[in-house]
């Protein structure tokens, strides 16, 4: 599911308690059928009849944005596209709407209710019973099914008979949750996949619907992650996919293409791809700061000191943010990283052409985008407040798909371990708690500390594969805060595993020895992480060659491998990693 923010018109709908009706909308319709007392909820009668098409309207679709989450990224893919957005108000917007995309953000529990309160669910009903065109997108897919197990069991609308329930990390070991770019299987026909094949789609979830006797008429495609799930439906006019056809490249714009254009189908299929599972990403990390003239530029260190070794010691300046992440977005890049390095001195929301950069960006990157730096509770000059959550939901807002987390994880895993308990106030806590935990990075800034014996410190110590500058075989990763200025007493390890007990749905691994040199990721500190604990680790700090991506990945079980310099300072192509990596026979998203 995509990250939740609170948005009119339905806000006030928006509760975090669980569904509150014991019927599903669609059931209760189909009950009232039965006693003949027709289709239409009286509180809706005049409205619950379905508009014929018009013509008019071509290109116009219509968006139910019931309040509970970020649609920028699907409202921007939809312009961008060619279309225009006409916003669901009343149920009756849903009835007179000649296409109507559903894009599913936050939780199950929390959407049934606004669903069931605002009577939207039995407009959908009614629409989607009409056969009228209709897209769900990832939780608009799950919300369809008779009831979901998040935080529940909870009823959904019952379009289609079935469960969701939560991935199980113990069958296959996969990692939850499900993120990155995995193949389909598709099996009865669904014209809006025609132009996928054997291409990789953008998945992020721990929830899925389970394919059974009683949906696979519905079942248009299934995607393998431990089992088979499904990864879409069809019938007639009504569509719903799991994964996200906005975060999807050109693939996925095709997928929306297809759905708001059926005529474009007559257009030349692209080429067939080879996917068949889950991808290794490769991802574009951008350190973002304001240099000493005031201009935001990607900048970026040797083992994290950004500023040159000339006279003038300015900060280095490598390009600009948007420009950039556009140029790493058409060259290939599976997901793209924004780091305000600042962050942790300067207060984000003042530093507003950080929100401008998410904003542009996110009008025509259509891969993942994910934000960090200052994220945390912070009062302004004036005495005003802002909780981490405004700080996350204003990211999210101008298009962030995740936040990332740095010096703030490591307060709340240093607090969490000393007291054994969970405060539930940590930013990482809250944040994970509102958004979903699949939205929340911790980044990770550790250095490498030699030992002697592993005896000589209470922290998870290694044998290293390359001894320390005194024979040391042995060394411990040591946390940092504040772009690493600060070292904590905490490590790696524990670091890690505290913050996926407080609701981390991924690590940002980097290393600050390696950062810059391009010698190669930390294998030993890749492998120590990615070994102990079952979300996604994205290994960073050091990628210097094409080799050193297909090292991390034979050697390590990292999801993702990131690198900045390189790409920054064109000396290796993100096509080239890819192209080195499908050599190894390690899949990659073409
Ligand atoms: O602590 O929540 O405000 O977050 C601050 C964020 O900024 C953290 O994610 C932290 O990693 C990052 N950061 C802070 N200072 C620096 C710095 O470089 N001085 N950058 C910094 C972190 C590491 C990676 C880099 C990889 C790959 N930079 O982002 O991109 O090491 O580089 P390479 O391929 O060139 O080796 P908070």
């Amino acid at each position: 599911m995509e990250a939740a923010t609170l948005a009119a018109p339905f806000s006030s709908y928006v509760t975090s308690t669980q569904n509150s009706s014991s019927s599903s909308p669609c059931s209760l319709l189909l009950s009232r059928k039965k006693k003949n007392l027709g289709s239409v909820n009286l509180r809706f009668k005049s409205r619950l009849s379905v508009r014929a098409s018009s013509s008019t309207s071509d290109s116009v679709v219509t968006l139910l944005d019931y309040g509970a989450g970020n649609v920028r990224s699907i409202r921007n893919a939809l312009r961008h596209l060619g279309f225009s957005i006409k916003d669901v108000q009343t149920p009756g917007d849903i009835l007179n709407a000649d296409r109507l995309i559903f894009p599913g953000v936050g939780a199950f529990a929390p959407a049934m209710d606004v669903l069931n309160k605002t009577g939207m669910g039995e407009a959908l009903c009614t629409y989607i019973e009409n056969d009228r065109p209709f897209l769900g997108i990832c939780l608009g897919l799950q919300l369809l099914f008779d009831s979901s197990e998040e935080n529940g069991p909870v009823k959904g609308l019952g379009v289609i008979p079935g469960t969701v329930g939560r991935f199980d990390s113990s069958a296959g070991g996969i990692r939850v949750p499900h993120i990155g770019w995995n193949a389909l299987q598709v099996g009865n026909a669904s014209d809006i996949l025609d132009d996928v094949g054997n291409r990789h789609v953008y998945f992020v979830h721990s929830y899925r619907a389970i394919p059974s006797n009683e949906n696979k008429d519905w079942v248009s495609s299934t995607c393998h992650y431990g089992e088979s799930f499904i990864s879409s439906i069809r019938r007639g006019n009504v569509h719903a996919v799991q994964f996200h056809p906005e975060k999807s490249g050109e693939v996925g714009l095709s997928v929306l293409r297809r759905f708001l254009d059926p005529k474009s189908s007559s257009k030349q299929k692209p080429e067939e791809g080879k996917a068949s599972k889950l991808a290794k990403r490769v991802i574009a990390c951008l350190d973002v700061r304001t240099n000493d003239k005031g201009d935001l530029v990607v900048t970026k260190g040797d083992q994290y000191d950004v500023r040159e070794q000339s006279n003038e010691n300015e900060v280095r300046n490598l390009g600009k943010p948007v420009d950039l992440a556009r140029q790493y977005y058409k060259d290939g890049a599976d997901e793209i990283s924004f780091l305000n390095i600042t962050g942790f001195r300067d207060f984000p929301l003042g530093d507003l052409p950080m929100i401008q950069v998410l904003r542009y960006t996110s009008e025509n990157v259509f891969v993942p985008l994910t934000v960090g730096g200052g994220i945390r509770d912070f009062t302004d000059a004036t005495g005003r407040y802002y909780s981490s959550l405004e700080v996350a939901a204003e990211y999210f807002r101008s298009g962030a798909d995740k936040i990332s987390i740095g010096s703030d994880a490591v307060y709340a895993a240093e607090e969490f371990i000393k007291s054994g308990a969970k405060t539930g106030k940590s930013s990482l806590e809250q944040i994970s708690r509102v958004y979903g935990n699949q939205a929340v990075v911790v980044s990770i800034d550790p250095r490498r500390v030699y030992v002697n014996d592993p005896d000589d410190v209470p922290y998870k110590v290694i044998k290293v594969t390359n001894p320390g500058p005194n024979g040391e075989e042995y060394a411990w990763y040591q946390c940092t805060v504040s772009g690493g200025r600060e070292g904590r007493p905490i490590g790696a390890y524990e670091l890690a595993k505290a913050v996926e007990e407080l609701g981390a749905g991924e690590i940002l691994l980097n290393c600050i020895d390696c950062d810059g040199q391009g010698k190669g990721f930390d294998t030993d500190l890749v492998k120590l992480i990615s070994d102990s604990v079952g979300i996604p680790v994205i290994a960073s700090s050091g990628a210097g060659t094409p080799e050193h991506f297909s090292e991390v990945f034979e050697t390590t079980n990292a999801s993702a491998a990131l690198a900045a310099g390189i790409f920054h300072r064109k000396e290796v192509p993100i096509q080239s990693v890819k192209e080195h990596l499908l050599e190894k026979s390690i899949e990659v998203r073409m």
